[in-house]
């Protein structure tokens, strides 16, 4: 059934947020589509992606197109006959959805329904799909609503917009439709508005319990990288757990944080947390910043790297960027190049990072030397240093005791001489005091 614009507007209005939207088993059709002056290849990749995205949400694709193409079409983004390939293919496959590899605008999507006579999905909607069928925790499944929803809004406006240009009114043409298109967006901005508030409220709890393993000085870690790299089965491994590891994208969603014993260390905690994947949605970002707050408060990363995978120096290249983006950067990291035992022994050594542990967490191998490593950084973190402070500079020792732990404290007869465990930053703040370095 083809739908009319303001059905459109409507349904994408009133549809279920926080729900499903392909049906089990669902058939699907994938369209790749990218500019004669992208690469072609990132294009394939991108398409494999998005047929095992469309797998993750419940789908069965059945058929696949691609397009390259000069410029998008405004109306369509796809080219005429395309549309009509599409369209045969629909029919002979028998799909019931068409995803495009590609962000749609309302008017797009609207159009393209209207052609094909099934829904129209883009990337970023399969993706937060899959997030709304994972999310199990209230906060997690807050975080995709409030996604879903920053997503929708620019998609209401404009199918909506799209609608009333083909009626012959144009912009600022007032009627009954936008009193409902108003009505719908209030809607959405008002739970919008509720929504952060939740959320703010769970964030606070969360960073409660943060600063008191900050105060008990326990040194984190959190496991990052792309979908499916293996860092929740890294997770249960060093940490003896049972969290869900499957071979599916974004088969975790909320962030778990487990103890670690490393051997003749300290105690140390792990998170696991969300994966990364290319062209992430910038809802997604926003919606769960409080999630990846788990990763920028760790004091080390670890970035679990898929060695197995064909497109490893992708999806390397895309966690790096993010790394950035987010102002990880600093931070020490720990590479790991994971799934030793089906990738080809040669390409251990095609890649660069260190330090880097090459580990199998499914056989266990190389899991040892990884803890070591973690043991490494974590005492780089936190090196035992002698200060000394001259009489006149004695009250500075107070402030230091703020800050880190005094192993050590002995009256000079000029001064005070301390020993304390320092981190890169602090020594270079307390530099001019330090004895041994
Ligand atoms: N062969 C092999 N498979 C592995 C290894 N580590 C993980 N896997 C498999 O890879 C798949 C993904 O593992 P997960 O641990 O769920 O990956 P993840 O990075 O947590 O993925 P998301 O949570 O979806 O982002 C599962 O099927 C694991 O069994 C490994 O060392 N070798
Ligand atoms: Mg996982």
């Amino acid at each position: 059934m083809v739908r009319s614009a303001s059905e459109t507007v409507q349904s994408e209005g009133a549809r279920t947020i926080g729900t499903s939207i392909l049906r089990p088993q669902e058939r699907v059709v994938v369209i790749g589509v990218g500019l004669k002056s992208d690469s072609f290849v990132e294009l394939k990749q991108s398409l494999a992606e998005l047929e095992e995205l469309a797998h993750a949400a419940g789908g069965e694709v059945v058929g696949s197109l691609t397009q390259v193409m000069q410029a998008y079409n405004p109306a369509t983004l796809i080219g005429t006959g395309k549309v009509e390939e599409v369209a045969e293919l629909v029919r002979d496959a028998q799909a019931s959805v068409v995803i495009v590899d590609h962000q749609l605008s309302g008017i797009q999507t609207r159009n393209l329904e209207k052609e094909w006579g099934v829904r129209v999905l883009d990337r970023n909607q399969i993706i937060l799909d899959i997030f709304a069928l994972r999310a199990q925790t209230h906060e997690g499944k807050l975080q995709v609503e409030l996604a879903q929803m920053l997503d929708q809004l620019p998609r209401m406006v404009d199918a909506w917009l799209g609608s009333l240009s083909r009626q012959g009114g144009g912009i600022g043409t007032r009627g009954p439709g936008e009193t409902a298109l108003e009505m719908d967006r209030r809607r959405i901005r008002d739970r919008v508005k509720v929504i952060k508030k939740q959320l703010e409220t769970v964030r606070g709890n969360r960073a409660q319990h943060r600063s008191s393993r900050k105060r008990n000085k326990v040194p984190s870690f959190a496991l990052i990288g792309y979908t499916n790299s293996g860092k929740s089965t890294i997770l249960n491994k060093l940490t003896h757990s049972q969290v869900l590891a499957a071979d599916q994208l974004f088969a975790t969603l909320d962030p778990t944080t487990r103890k670690v014993h490393l051997p003749d260390g300290p105690p140390a905690v792990v998170t696991d947390t969300v994966g990364f994947i290319r062209r992430l949605p910038t809802q997604l970002i926003e919606a769960f910043k409080a999630t990846l707050e788990e990763s920028a408060e760790a004091d080390i990363l670890i970035h679990v790297v898929d060695l197995s995978n064909p497109q490893m120096q992708t999806q390397v290249d895309v966690v790096e960027q993010l790394i950035k983006e987010f102002g990880w950067d600093n931070k020490p990291l720990i590479t790991v190049f994971n799934k030793i035992d089906k990738a080809p022994f040669e390409k251990q050594f095609q890649v660069k990072a260190f330090p880097r542990v090459f580990v199998s967490a499914q056989t266990g191998e190389g899991l040892e030397r990884l803890k070591k490593v973690m043991l490494e950084q974590v005492q780089a973190l936190h090196q035992e240093v002698e200060l000394f402070f001259p009489k006149a500079d004695e009250h500075k020792i107070f402030e230091l005791g703020r800050e880190t732990q005094i192993t050590r404290k002995e009256a000079a007869s000029s001064g005070t001489i301390c020993a304390a465990h320092m981190t890169p930053s602090m020594l270079s703040r307390w530099r001019e005091y330090l004895v041994t370095a």
